[in-house]
């Protein structure tokens, strides 16, 4: 191990370090990063970009009982590091180990939980309220991205904050990036404080303001203020954040370890909520990073040499599969546009923004306003597609239900990563989906196991003059799949079978393949069937199955509560049938990191345990 970091098992160690030798820390820390992301993947150029700033909080706060809320929690590897987890952070994202993200009950130093984007502020204006209720001290720090300010509740809490007047310091880590360059107004604003030359110029003298400030006295305080005020007047059009209550200070160089911890120091004490605006660069310390930060803001394991992904993958993956589909489609119709919050790359629309820019959105990290934005759109004609994540769409909830289905407006939902995620863990898996779409009224739901069906359902989607949500997951798209017709409201036979059925919905199906080519050989004849329409169904072919009398297992990458096997319960009952019915799904538990792998065989999706399961049901012929 590297001879600083050696000394360091908790921030109480950091304190001992002089001020000078951090430097040399911030190295090692990042060479330990860098060597464990290349293994582990992860996200590194995030990460690597608030090594200082860390080392600055830690150096200066008395954490834990001083609270660091870090927003999305992508960029708290360092944290980790410096807060006893250093021996395990080789772990990190592999089942059993370390949590790539915030997590309280991994740590005490880890304040809250995070993954979702813009909720610092809000959580830590909630801890403040608390310390002040209960008449506690202790400082609480939220730290943000210029890419997770462009979200809706970043702006509820500072609007909340501004007003109450609460302690609350927020750091606003600015590197014009959220996982693409940063979009939007705000980011137009953070840029022109940034660039300023005007600022530049004038940059030591508000730095000696700052410095001043704890020693000066009261009239001599409010004079210096004046002078910053009259000072920030000229460069912060607006001054923005002071209009909104909070102090603000920066923008300072996010690597500079002398400059951050005075700083924060230095505004620290002041009893209103502040904003220290700092600068860094995404990727900082390792060139490839610097270079290309969208490509390692997420990274898979990578040759440290070279920054090339060690598992290239041959095979198209789901995503890809959505974006080539995209652009041809709307080749052909140019009412077609998309819309991405801050996810063009992972969504796969880069090629549809290429070819129709005018077409594309990228509204920044706003899922909500994604949602009735494409509410706009279709009530004037055209056809949104809005790509999200699966876990990020929750967002959007109560926007997909009134400003889209409500109206029965025709705004196709894309929504990659449905399903399990792997080592992103409980904040990202997409589990949810089929029963927060399934429960409103007019809108469909479609899954797609392969290619193909993605290509074909999109296109249904597109052309059924209704919301229509088609959920696909992470990875790649299967090889060698039976060829169907696909129509919504209709299923496809895989296999018939004697003994029983398997009902499978999207990406499972092919693990119940697997399990039903396991079962065939132990001479067990069941059927598979492949649910691609989840709502509606195919009750006619559901009726059909059900009067067999046989055993039907449900499958899905979704819980059980309100997913795909308890809405065929529901209709085959309603329908008078009283068949053995078993569902396998996810349980009333948040599915924990591993890879995917791994988590199939855990969650019981892995075609044995799928095999298993219909064994035990089934009297062979
Ligand atoms: C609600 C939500 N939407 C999207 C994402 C995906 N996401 C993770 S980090 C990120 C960009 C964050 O940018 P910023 O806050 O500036 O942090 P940086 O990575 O630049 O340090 C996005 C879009 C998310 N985590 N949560």
């Amino acid at each position: 191990m590297s001879k600083i970091l050696e000394q360091v098992n908790s921030p109480a160690d950091l304190k001992n370090i002089k001020i000078e030798k951090l430097e040399e820390l911030c190295s090692e820390i990042r060479a330990l990063i860098i060597d464990v992301v290349s293994k582990n993947g992860g996200h590194l150029a995030s990460s690597l970009g608030t090594v200082e700033l860390t080392v600055a909080l830690h150096y200066v706060f008395n954490t834990p009982r001083d609270k660091i809320v870090w927003d999305v929690g992508h960029q708290a590897y360092a944290h980790k590091i410096l807060t006893g987890r250093k021996n395990k952070f080789h772990t990190i994202r592999r089942k059993g180990g370390l949590s790539g993200f915030p997590k309280p009950s991994e740590s005490e130093y880890d304040s809250f939980m995070a993954g979702h984007a813009s909720t610092s502020i809000s959580a830590a204006s909630g801890m403040a309220a608390a310390r002040d209720l209960k008449k506690e001290n202790y400082d609480v720090v939220a730290v943000i991205g210029d890419g997770a300010l462009t979200g809706g509740m970043a702006f509820e809490a500072m609007n909340n904050i501004g007003a109450s007047g609460k302690r609350v310091m927020v750091i606003l880590n600015g590197n014009e990036m959220a996982i693409s360059p940063s979009v939007g107004a705000m980011s137009n604003y953070l840029n022109k404080i940034i660039t300023s030359p005007l600022y530049n110029t004038l940059k030591n003298d508000i730095e000696a303001v700052v410095d001043k400030i704890p020693t000066v006295g009261k009239k001599m305080l409010t004079a210096a203020r004046r002078v910053e005020e009259a000072v920030k007047s000229l460069i912060v059009p607006g001054a923005l954040f002071e209009e909104l209550g909070f102090r603000y200070f920066g923008p300072i160089d996010g690597h500079n370890i002398p400059l951050l911890i005075k700083t924060i120091k230095n505004v620290k004490n002041i009893s209103s909520p502040l904003i220290v605006h700092v600068v860094t660069k995404k990727g900082k310390g390792y060139g490839i990073s610097e270079e290309h930060p969208e490509l390692f803001h997420g990274a898979a394991p990578f040759e440290i040499e070279t920054g090339e992904n060690v598992k290239k993958k041959s095979v198209p993956t789901f995503t890809k599969v959505f974006g080539d589909e995209l652009v041809k489609l709307a080749e052909k119709d140019k009412r077609i546009i998309a819309i991405t919050a801050a996810m063009c790359l992972g969504t796969g629309l880069t090629g549809f923004k290429e070819k129709f820019p005018e077409r594309f959105f990228d509204v920044g990290i706003a899922e909500q306003h994604a949602v009735t934005f494409a509410g706009g759109l279709a009530a004037c004609g055209l056809k949104p597609v809005v790509a999200i994540y699966s876990t990020f769409l929750q967002r959007a909830i109560d926007q997909i239900f009134h400003d889209v289905c409500l109206m029965n407006l025709p705004v196709v939902f894309a929504l990659d990563r449905s399903g399990l995620v792997g080592e992103d863990g409980p904040t990202h898996h997409g589990v949810f989906d089929i029963t927060y779409l399934s429960m409103l009224p007019n809108l469909m739901v479609l899954s797609p196991s392969n290619g193909d069906a993605l290509r074909a359902l999109l296109k249904l989607a597109l052309d059924c003059g209704g919301p229509c949500a088609v959920r696909y997951p992470k990875g790649s798209v299967p090889n060698g799949v039976p060829v169907m017709k696909y129509e919504i409201g209709k299923w496809g036979i895989v296999k018939e079978g004697k003994d029983g059925y398997i009902l499978a919905a999207g990406s499972v199906v092919g693990s119940a393949f697997e399990a039903v080519k396991m079962l065939n050989s132990e001479g067990i004849d069941v059927g598979l069937v492949d649910c691609y329409s989840i709502k509606p169904l195919d009750v006619e072919m559901l009726n059909g199955i059900l009067k067999e009398n046989k055993p039907v297992v449900t499958l899905e990458e979704n819980v059980e509560r309100g997913g795909f096997g308890s809405y065929i319960s529901e209709v085959s009952s309603s329908l008078g049938f009283s068949n053995l019915i078993k569902h396998i799904a996810l349980g009333d538990e948040f599915v924990q990191h591993a890879s995917c792998a791994e988590l199939y065989n855990i969650t019981g999706l892995a075609p044995e345990s799928i095999a298993a399961k219909v064994k035990s049901l089934v009297v062979p012929h």
